[in-house]
């Protein structure tokens, strides 16, 4: 037939729900997938979020087309979100709205691909979110990797990752993910984010931050910024990607913001029309309901107030889960340095156990999780963190 030399291909992240799903243990435990989940393991709806979608269902808007960048009051809150309310890029930013992170990504890769004027090549870390590789790609651009983990401290590779800025080529195009690193949850510190930033400056790099956690890895929005405020404040004019995936709870709704900060505001205007030109062929325009959820929570005082505390509940349910499992560990009497479960920072764990550990850990104690160690906290309950320490120490000791 026509595909019949189609090639199967292998499951992506969400074969490990398959298999967890398949398991009928009733005390399996998933900590595959990033996704928020409360101290009962369920999906976890934000009351802010809530009162925005019944404020909107009771004006009983109309379902017109959004405009190519999406709806403005949406945007123009993302921008202050990410860039904050004083900042010099709001009047010189190209912004549209995405499909959600992935979405952003790729308009992103999409832009540098026709546009930038040098090399079309990405840097991104190694590791990097399973996905960055395969947008870029299919992008067109180059993808290359810079050093970032050092799996002998499962910490930053500080030294090897600057090197490796100051070994690229002048001009060359690097993705740093904005807080929350995924898969390893390492974050360099401010202190670091400066010297990552002087050698940037130094070898006229350009810079693209992919922000899918903001509020998510501190319980801070403004803390977690700091990497693409300060880039900012150095004169870069940074691309970025935003999600409103995990820090709204908005999932499955899809909505994100791809912006480029330019020299100006004609040069903004230039932009713009150049992103247009890219999204129209896409997919004409964005989805509107997430966009106005998004908006309505951004934009209304007492909810964005309301959510920033729902954020920092959810951060804090994950770093209390943190403390929790390495508390087991310890007093299960694991001779393991388990520091770095603490120290880490955002949605994962990425705990130093190989592939045929965590074989192990789904075949005999059916927890599920990638395969390179990463474990999900926010799948970790105060019901489940005994058993999941308890199923580590036996394999891990
Ligand atoms: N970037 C990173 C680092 C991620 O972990 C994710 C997934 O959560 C995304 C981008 C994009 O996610 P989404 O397309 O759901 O916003
Ligand atoms: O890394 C994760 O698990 C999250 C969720 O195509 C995710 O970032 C995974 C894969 C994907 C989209 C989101």
């Amino acid at each position: 037939s026509t595909w019949a030399n189609v090639p199967q291909g292998p499951p992506a992240i969400l074969g490990i729900t398959e298999a967890f799903n398949a398991d009928s243990f009733n005390q399996k435990i998933n900590l595959g997938v990033g996704a928020y989940r409360d101290d009962k393991g369920k999906p976890h709806l934000l009351p802010s979020v809530q009162k925005a979608e019944k404020l909107i269902f009771d004006s009983r808007l109309f379902k017109e087309y959004a405009g190519i960048t999406g709806i403005p009051a949406f945007t123009k809150a993302a921008a202050v979100l990410a860039y904050g309310k004083d900042s010099s890029a709001l009047d010189r930013l190209a912004i549209t709205q995405s499909i959600s992170g992935t979405g952003a990504l790729r308009i992103g890769g999409a832009f540098l691909e026709r546009h930038y004027p040098g090399a079309k090549k990405i840097y991104i870390p190694n590791p990097s979110w399973a996905n960055h590789a395969a947008v870029f790609k299919d992008s067109g651009l180059e993808v290359a990797k810079y050093s970032y983990y050092n799996k002998d401290t499962i910490g930053l590779d500080f030294e090897g990752l600057v090197a490796d800025i100051k070994a690229a080529p002048q001009g060359s195009i690097f993705m740093f993910h904005a807080c929350a690193h995924n898969p390893t949850g390492v974050d360099p510190t401010p202190e670091q984010w400066k010297e990552i930033e002087a050698a940037v400056k130094a070898q006229g790099h350009y810079a693209f931050f992919d922000m899918a956690y903001q509020g998510f890895a501190s319980g801070d929005i403004h803390k977690d910024a700091f990497a693409v405020r300060y880039f900012v404040e150095q004169g870069h004019n940074i691309a970025l990607a935003q999600s409103f995936a995990k820090n709204m709870g908005l999932y499955g709704e899809r909505i994100g913001a791809f912006s480029i900060v330019c020299a100006d505001a004609a040069e903004a205007k230039r932009v713009d029309s150049q992103i247009k030109i890219l999204v129209r062929p896409l997919y004409s325009n964005p989805p509107i309901h997430g966009a106005r959820i998004a908006e309505k929570v951004l934009n209304t005082p007492e909810l964005y107030d309301a959510w920033l505390l729902e954020v920092k509940e959810m951060a804090d349910r994950i770093i209390t889960m943190r403390a929790l499992l390495k508390d087991n560990l310890e007093k299960l009497g694991s001779k393991h340095d388990w520091s770095h479960i603490t120290s880490q920072i955002g949605m994962f764990a990425y705990t130093g156990l190989t592939p045929a550990e965590m074989d192990q850990l789904a075949e005999e104690h059916s927890v599920y999780a990638t395969k390179d160690g990463r474990i999900s906290v926010a799948g970790i309950t105060t019901a489940n963190v005994g058993r999941l320490a308890e199923a580590i120490f036996k394999v891990k000791g």
